[in-house]
C-alpha cells in the first residue's frame, strides 16, 4: 500500500521509533528493501535520488515501486531524496511520488525558505508530503566553533523555517555526512543540538548520512579486493540515542551499497567461471536485504507495518 511520508512519520513520532528511508536504483535494490520490510512487517520509505532517476529512468523506477506497493501488505512511500529543483519535483509528483524532499540547504536561509515554500504550495494540494533541509551535511571534525555553527542546524532557525515553509518533516545537521568516510577520529554528533531542535520544532526530524559502515562488511569487501581504508560511519548506539531523542526518519544508502558490492566481489573472486548475472546479483540482493532487516530492528519499526 502506497502512503505519504507524513502518515508514516506521524505514527513513528507517536510510537517513538524511526522509519528507514532506503535508497534504491534498480530492481535488485528495490526487491532487497521491500522483501526485508515485508518480512519484518515494517513500514518503509523507498528513496530515489535525482542521480538514481538519471541512471534508471523515472518511469521505470516509479512503476516498479508502485507495483511493489500494490503487492505488499505493508505501508510504504515513494520519496524523492535530495530534490534540487522545481522541475524534478513536478515530474516526480506527476509520476506518483507520495513524498518529495527539496534540499535547499546550500542556499542562504531566506532563499531556502522561498524555494521550500514553493514546493509545499505545489505538493500539498496534490496530497504529497514535503521534507526540507536546514544545515549542511559536512564533516565537523577539526572545524573551528564558528565554522561548526555555520554548518550545523541552528535550533531557532529550524523553528522559524518550519513555520515559514509548512514542511512535513525537517532534515537537520548534527554532524553526520554522506558516504563511507564520515569521521577521521572518534565519531562526534551534537546531541545537545538535537535536544534543542526537538524542543522547538514539532514536525518529524530526519537524520541523513546515518550509515554505520559496519566493519565486518568493510573486511569482507577488502578481502575480495576493495580499497576502503579509513571507512567509518555512525555507531549504532548513536543511532539508538538519536531515535530516543526524537529522530523519526533515517536515511541509509552507503551501507546498502557496501553490502551489495561486497557480495558481488565475493562471487566474482570465488567463482571466476560464473557469468550468469542472476548468480552474481542474487547473493548481492540477499546481502542487502540482511542489512535492511538489521536497520529495521535497530530503528524499532519491525512489526509496525500494521500502523
Ligand atoms: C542519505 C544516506 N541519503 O539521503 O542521507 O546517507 O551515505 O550515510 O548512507 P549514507
Ligand atoms: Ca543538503
Ligand atoms: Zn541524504
Amino acid at each position: 500500500m502506497l502512503v505519504t511520508n507524513k502518515e508514516l512519520l506521524v505514527n513513528a513520532q507517536r510510537g517513538a521509533y524511526a522509519v528507514g528511508a532506503f535508497n534504491i536504483q534498480n530492481l535488485e535494490s528495490l526487491r532487497a528493501v521491500v522483501e526485508a520490510a515485508v518480512e519484518e512487517l515494517s513500514p518503509v520509505i523507498i528513496a530515489i535520488t535525482p542521480s538514481a532517476i538519471k541512471y534508471a529512468g523515472l518511469e521505470y523506477l516509479a512503476t516498479l515501486v508502485k507495483k511493489a506497493a500494490d503487492l505488499s501488505p505493508i505501508p510504504m512511500s515513494l520519496h524523492l531524496d535530495h530534490g534540487t529543483d522545481i522541475e524534478t519535483i513536478i515530474k516526480c509528483i506527476d509520476a506518483g511520488f507520495t513524498s518529495v524532499m527539496i534540499d535547499g540547504s546550500h542556499l542562504p536561509f531566506k532563499e531556502n525558505v522561498c524555494l521550500t515554500r514553493r514546493v509545499v504550495e505545489l505538493a500539498h494540494p496534490r496530497g504529497v508530503s514535503v521534507e526540507g533541509e536546514l544545515g549542511r551535511l559536512a564533516g565537523i571534525e577539526e572545524k573551528a566553533i564558528v565554522e561548526r555553527e555555520a554548518i550545523l542546524t541552528d535550533p531557532e532557525e529550524a523553528s522559524e523555517f518550519v513555520k515559514l515553509t509548512g514542511v512535513d518533516a525537517l532534515a537537520i545537521s548534527i554532524g553526520t555526512s554522506h558516504g563511507a568516510y564520515k569521521f577521521k577520529g572518534e565519531p562526534q554528533l551534537d546531541f545537545e543540538r538535537l535536544r534543542l531542535i526537538r524542543e522547538k520544532v514539532n514536525v518529524p526530524l530526519v537524520l541523513h548520512g546515518a550509515s554505520s559502515v559496519p566493519q565486518w562488511i568493510i573486511e569482507k569487501a577488502t578481502k575480495y579486493g576493495a580499497k576502503l581504508e579509513g571507512a567509518k560511519g555512525i555507531p549504532e548506539e548513536h543511532i539508538r540515542l538519536a531515535i530516543s531523542m526524537g529522530i523519526t526518519k533515517i536515511n541509509i544508502d552507503t551501507d546498502l551499497r557496501l553490502a551489495f558490492t561486497a557480495a558481488i566481489r565475493e562471487v566474482l573472486m570465488t567463482s571466476p567461471e560464473e557469468f550468469d548475472p542472476r548468480k552474481i546479483l542474487g547473493p548481492a540482493v540477499k546481502a542487502m536485504k540482511d542489512v535492511v532487516k538489521e536497520k529495521i530492528r535497530l530503528f524499532g519499526s519491525y512489526g509496525k507495518g500494521g500502523l
